[in-house]
């Protein structure tokens, strides 16, 4: 049996990450399992999720760093598992939004390449989504934005330069593919990322790859 393909979907806050997820899951469904990251129900995520909800819960950037890394570690074993059991697995979000949002902080010490060391090793994506607008302040506007620690616009400015130097110096071409969404409709841009994902499930990859 041929192993599931690993497909992730990353943007900015307010991108319509979620929605797109979750039509993509509906499209494919019963072979797929979601994994959403932070994932917050785990021991490591209770703290994370704290931590995003809590503005007064002091934590070292590193430390915070490393829980994220920690929580996507924690779930290596049953991504895996789900992968050799055929299921096809979609990721919302992962190692890029990971270093991104760490290394937007411009904290001394920690540039892309110490944010990246402990992801090392991790499940590499057979295909990455990445849905961009061009406008992140104008995301700031949305209903909901700035409930959260990272939901401020200058930030978003700083974690999409992240993003893309990472996409430059760690991420595959043919791997990664980065989606416009600025003016689109929810179906509009379902139907570009439906098209990415057919193009990859129609040519499988029978190989783990790694970080
Ligand atoms: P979400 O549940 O997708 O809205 O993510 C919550 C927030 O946490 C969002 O602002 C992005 C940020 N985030 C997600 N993953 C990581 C990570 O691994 N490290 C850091 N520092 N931030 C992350």
């Amino acid at each position: 049996m041929a192993r599931g393909q690993l497909i992730l979907v990353e943007g900015l806050d307010r991108t319509g990450k979620t929605t797109q997820t979750e039509l993509l899951i509906n499209r494919l469904k019963p072979n797929v399992e979601l994994i959403k990251f932070p994932k917050r129900d785990t021991p490591i995520g209770k703290i994370i999720n704290e931590y995003l909800t809590n503005a007064n819960y002091v934590l070292p950037d590193q430390s915070v760093h490393l829980l994220f890394s920690a929580n996507r570690w924690e779930v290596k074993d049953q991504i895996t598992k789900l992968l050799n059991e055929g299921k096809n697995v979609i990721l919302d979000r992962y190692v890029y939004s990971g270093v991104a949002y760490s290394a937007a902080k411009e904290t001394p010490g920690m540039n892309w390449q110490w944010c990246f060391a402990p992801d090392k090793g991790l499940l590499r994506p057979d295909l990455t989504l990445f849905l961009t607008h061009s406008d992140s302040r104008g995301q700031a506007q949305r209903d909901g934005f700035g409930e959260e620690r990272y939901e401020v616009g200058s930030f978003q400015d700083k974690v999409k330069s992240q993003f893309e130097t990472l996409f430059d110096k760690i991420g595959n071409p043919e791997e990664v593919k980065l989606l416009e969404v600025t003016g689109k409709s929810i179906e509009e841009v379902g139907a570009m990322v439906w098209n990415q994902v057919q193009t990859r499930l129609n040519c499988p990859n029978d190989e783990f790859k790694y970080f």
